[in-house]
């Protein structure tokens, strides 16, 4: 394999930034360590009895499953050793995590869904990571919320892992294209496979749940039918979903067409959440020539005013992002 590795990517990136300290290099290639302990992880559970439910609920409401746990103390253990985090925020936990680093508070704050698709454990299907990294405001001595509640313009690396019948590693830091790494199980290294990945202008697939075609208002409803019907403006798509945000949103990456969460009648926010989920994935789009937005303006816009927060989602190819926003817009 001639292909660059994920850390010779990021070395080389960091030799290319004048003012880089190694920091963000030294967490990217930490979250390439927490993939590949979850994926090894997500590998054995079956046999290991690591499937299942712990029995507990998190901040969500929902049931939190022994891989969201043990991918959550993951994370939690690769970014404590690291002394430029200045703290985390993750799905699986109600409130920010602080690390005690003595005088000043660390560089940066790491927020994280350690595994998304939980419903697919079971039964063997994708799963995935979503990172996101953001800088904490200069002269801050303590650490509070305020400092995780920006909005994903101003985030300095986004990406996601996404553990399918192969580990990929997607990610964007500062202003570089979407790089995608796919993992070598038998040495243990992330490889290039995809270098400045840039999203289908058209074609592609429509990717939702249209179960909950009751629960959306009519505007909705005639958006999604268009694409069910083929008569969606953007021309035809074919209808994917896995009921795995990272891998349904891998597909788009790279095939093109939309991904969409909508907001319903009585949950107007959707499901997904912002910090998290939306806003990475939302850079990760634009930085590949996509779109994303919540019906309305760009997801990396809004401000969140909460820590898990949730917003609608249509994300993909900028020519369906803007066909969505036309149908939904006032
Ligand atoms: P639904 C998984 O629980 C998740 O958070 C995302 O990964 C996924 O896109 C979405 O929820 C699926 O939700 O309502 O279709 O089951």
């Amino acid at each position: 394999m001639n292909a660059p590795t994920l850390i010779e990517h990021i070395l080389s990136s960091q030799a290319s930034a004048p003012h880089a300290t190694g920091e963000l290099s030294r967490i990217l290639a930490g979250l390439s360590l927490a993939g590949r302990m979850i994926a090894q992880r997500i590998l054995n559970a079956g046999f290991l009895g690591e499937h299942g439910e712990t029995g507990s609920t998190n901040v969500q409401g929902e049931e939190v499953q022994k891989l969201d746990e043990l991918a959550n103390n993951i994370f939690i253990r690769v970014f404590e050793t690291l002394e430029s985090v200045a703290g985390i925020a993750s799905e699986e936990l109600e409130e920010i995590y602080s690390f005690d680093r003595g005088p000043g508070v660390g560089k940066y704050l790491v927020l994280f869904d350690p595994l998304d698709g939980s419903g697919n454990i079971d039964i063997n299907g994708s799963l995935g990571s979503i990172f996101s990294v953001h800088v904490v405001d200069k002269g801050v001595t303590k650490l509070d919320l305020a400092q995780f509640l920006k909005p994903g313009r101003e985030q300095v690396a986004a990406g996601y892992i996404l553990y399918g019948p192969a580990t990929v590693f997607v990610y964007s830091a500062g202003e570089s294209p979407v790089s995608a790494f796919t993992l070598d199980r038998s040495i243990g290294e992330f490889f290039l496979t995809h270098s400045e990945l840039v999203i289908p202008a058209e074609g592609g697939s429509y990717s939702c749940n249209e179960s909950n075609e009751p629960k959306w208002d009519d505007k909705v409803k005639k958006l999604v039918r268009s694409y069910r019907l083929g008569e969606a403006k953007v021309g035809s798509r074919s209808a994917r979903y896995t009921g795995a945000l990272v891998a349904d949103f891998h597909r788009t990456l790279l095939k093109g067409g939309v991904f969409l969460y909508p907001g319903q009648v009585t949950r107007p926010r959707g499901k997904l959440r912002y910090l998290y989920e939306a806003a990475p994935l939302a850079m990760i789009a634009e930085r590949a020539g996509g779109a994303a937005s919540d019906g309305r303006i760009p997801i990396l816009d809004l401000v969140p005013k909460s820590l898990h927060e949730r917003c609608p989602l249509f994300i993909g190819t900028k020519l369906d992002v803007d066909y969505v926003d036309a149908c939904l817009g006032d």
